[in-house]
């Protein structure tokens, strides 16, 4: 068989036109492919629910791929092993309650079983801003990182979403431009605004981050250390169960309102 290579782009742009058509209007947007917004990807595509991850760099997988310092191990504690063990990546024993596993398996199994399970992943393209219909928070404006990089002057395109969530990690982009263009808000945290990330104290912000995972705004959630920070508790450093067990709340919050309103 002769290749052409005009039937060969024709088929890409042609695919990807149609993934994009299909995600214009979904139940589910999510800002961020590391551990908390592939988590709750997998999980709401698997429970049905129409799902479209936005990932800013060319790899999804975040801060997983690195481990601790690049060492490519991720640590889970005793709490997050089912969810492992239900994705399919294999953990191995470390001390009583301390599990690791090999940080390449963790992200491709993690992404695989979010796309298989139905979740549609944007790669190169960045979240630059929310859409806001009375007082409630219903999908992105987006643009291509490229564009963002090379700071071109092109105007974005919009999605919508019943639900967004923040899964940006450190740098909460999405609850902060939220913030900045749409004042006076108030967010359902203790000041109203973004507490802040504190220094690291795995043992409490594991928790925290998880208990602080919620709607922070109609339509708006944080998962991950985008919880950790909008809510303003301490970092964890290189510890991981508490980025799924985070994702999978998320989910679970946006599932019963997703089951409730629609
Ligand atoms: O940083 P990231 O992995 O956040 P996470 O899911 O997990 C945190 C851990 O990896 C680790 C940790 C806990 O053990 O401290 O750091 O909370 O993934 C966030 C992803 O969001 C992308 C970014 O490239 C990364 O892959 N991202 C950030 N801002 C945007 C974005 C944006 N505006 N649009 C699209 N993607």
């Amino acid at each position: 068989m002769a290749l052409d290579e005009i039937l060969i782009t024709r088929a890409i742009i042609e695919r990807y036109t149609e993934k994009l058509l299909a995600n214009l209007d979904v139940d589910v947007a999510i800002v961020g492919g590391g551990p908390s917004g592939l988590t709750p990807a997998w999980i709401l595509a698997s429970k049905g629910w129409k799902v479209a991850v936005f990932e800013r760099k060319l790899s999804i997988g975040g801060g997983m791929w690195g481990g601790g310092m690049m060492f490519n191990e991720l640590v889970f504690q005793e709490e997050a092993r089912p969810i492992l063990e239900e994705l399919g990546v294999r953990l191995r024993p470390a001390y009583p309650g301390y599990y690791t596993a090999d940080a390449i398996e963790t992200v491709t199994t993690l992404a695989s079983q979010a796309v298989k399970a139905g979740a549609t992943i944007f790669n190169c393209i960045s979240a630059e801003d929310v859409m806001v219909r009375d007082d409630r928070v219903c999908g992105l404006v987006l643009s291509w990182t490229a564009v963002e990089i090379a700071g071109l002057h092109v105007d974005p395109l919009t999605i919508r979403a019943k639900c967004v969530v923040d899964a940006t990690g450190h740098d909460i982009e999405v609850v902060k431009i939220f913030l900045k263009k749409n004042q006076p808000v108030t967010l359902f945290t203790p000041s109203g605004g973004i507490g802040g990330e504190r220094s690291m104290w795995a043992e409490v912000g594991e928790k925290e981050t998880v208990a602080h995972t919620k709607e922070i705004y109609p339509g708006l959630f944080v998962s991950g250390m985008a919880a950790t920070a909008t809510h303003g508790t301490y970092r964890m450093g290189p510890i991981f169960g508490g980025m799924f067990l985070s994702g999978k709340k998320v989910a679970e919050l946006i599932h019963e309102r997703l089951t409730a309103e629609w």
